[in-house]
């Protein structure tokens, strides 16, 4: 059965219209999910652990006995580790090593300097005391994901990481909890949903209250997340996964399309968009489609995330291509050209670049070092990589000697009287010498 995936080319008159179809999100908000989700956070901030108890049980299937049980040891997560397959454990640390390091360079630190006037200024840089990480259960329970979320957080020195996870009737995921083990998270507890995300943001007796809350979730923990945005900070609202592959018609058409499938297996939401700046290669690819579906494991969803939202799109040249991939500002954008370097600083708008052929999205999911934590639905127009920047904030430093308390204060005296605030200027006066 052939797949209707999108064709379009730009050369065609209403090509401009048909463009701006793809790139229609249409993902509302559900009123619905938005009253139930305010229900379970005014619940479980009256009711603590009994109501985390209760949803558990209801929504989890997981008959857990009291509160106690919802802690996941330290010495559970190491068992784990040890449990899974060499080749896995190997694995997983082979892509944490290599995060840490790639993370490690987004570090700041620290600095002051004293300016002309002798006054120091500077900026104090500090971690978050306490961050929360959201690790989905299920079908979509990521052990990369909990090295993604949790190492920069943990390279920007966040000294204590909790990570909430459902257990679907009780069974829990030994990847994620090796994954967590290796990642050094702090603290574990089988809880999940909104209830997971308004335990870490109000705290109970015995879920900590974090300073932020990062990872993904379904349209609950999202909803949850928004909710409790204030009492703490939240990272992004991750919509599906997106990819972009840029292509001058020399890769092999199978590449293509296995890259654009990687994405759309995420999710029948997910986008899978084809550029290309040749009509015949356009057609190799929807060709290498049509084989190479039948034979995919998650062939039901990749299918229909290529007819939902995917498209292959032929440009009448670069220039065309590039101001399409920043109007879509797309997660993963891979550029499958022989002169990516060039074409890269071209791009405004994208989460991450994966340059050359060679370079296949899922590298990046996985073990190249760059977060996959990424922009989506359009946001890379003014957001970035998760990174260790989000989990660092920054302290602004002044420190006067009596000679810039006299400079400086003269102006704010100045500046307060304009603004009639008249104890900011006599605080300001009192520091000026009389002479
Ligand atoms: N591509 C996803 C991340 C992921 N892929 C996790 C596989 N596992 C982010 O868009
Ligand atoms: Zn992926």
């Amino acid at each position: 059965m052939s797949v209707s995936i999108r064709r379009l080319d730009s050369r065609a008159a209403d090509f401009a219209a048909q463009f701006e179809g793809v790139l229609d999100r249409g993902l509302a908000e559900d009123p619905a999910i938005a009253a139930a989700v305010a229900g379970i956070i005014a619940d479980v901030r009256r009711r603590g652990d009994a109501a985390l108890l209760d949803y558990t049980r209801r929504f989890d299937r997981y008959p857990v006995g009291d509160a106690d049980a919802l802690r996941v040891p330290r010495e559970r997560l190491i068992e784990a580790e040890r449990a899974i397959p060499a080749e896995s454990r190997d694995a997983l640390r082979v892509a944490a090593g290599r995060v840490r390091a790639y993370h490690e360079r987004q570090r700041v630190d620290s600095w002051q300097y004293t300016d002309a006037d002798g006054t120091l200024l500077g900026q104090q840089v500090t971690p978050l005391d306490r961050v929360g990480l959201y690790v989905p259960g299920g079908r979509a329970a990521y052990p990369s994901s909990v090295l993604m979320n949790a190492i920069p957080a943990k390279v920007a020195g966040v000294p204590e990481l909790v990570m909430t996870v459902p257990a679907p009737a009780g069974e829990l995921n030994e990847m994620v909890l090796a994954a967590a083990a290796i990642a050094g998270i702090d603290r574990v507890y089988t809880v999940g949903g909104a209830q997971a995300v308004a335990a870490l943001a109000y705290g109970t007796a015995t879920v900590p209250r974090v300073d932020k809350i990062v990872g993904p979730g379904n349209a609950y923990v999202a909803q949850a997340k928004r909710q409790v945005y204030g009492q703490v900070d939240i990272d992004m609202i991750a919509g599906p996964s997106e990819v972009v592959v840029l292509c001058d018609g020399r890769t092999d058409p199978e590449w293509v399309a296995m890259d654009l499938f990687s994405q759309a297996e995420h999710d029948e939401d997910a986008q899978a968009i084809l550029i290309s700046l040749d009509p015949d290669f356009t057609t190799r690819v929807g060709e290498a489609i049509e084989r190479l579906l039948p034979g995919m494991e998650r062939a039901p969803i990749i299918r229909a995330a290529l007819e939902r939202r995917g498209a292959l799109v032929t440009a009448r040249d670069l220039d065309e291509a590039v101001s399409l991939i920043n109007r879509v500002a797309p997660e993963h954008l891979e550029l499958s050209v022989e002169n990516p370097l060039e074409i890269a600083p071209r791009v405004r708008h994208a989460g991450a670049i994966f340059l050359g052929r060679h370079t296949a999205e899922v590298v990046g999911d996985y073990c190249a070092g760059p977060n996959h934590v990424l922009p989506t639905s359009g946001t890379a127009r003014f957001s970035s990589p998760l990174g260790v920047y989000d989990f660092q904030k920054r302290t602004s430093l002044i420190m006067c000697s009596p000679d810039t308390a006299d400079r400086l204060g003269r102006t704010a005296s100045v500046l307060a009287r304009g603004e009639g605030l008249i104890a900011h200027a006599r605080s300001a006066e009192l520091r000026i010498k009389k002479s």
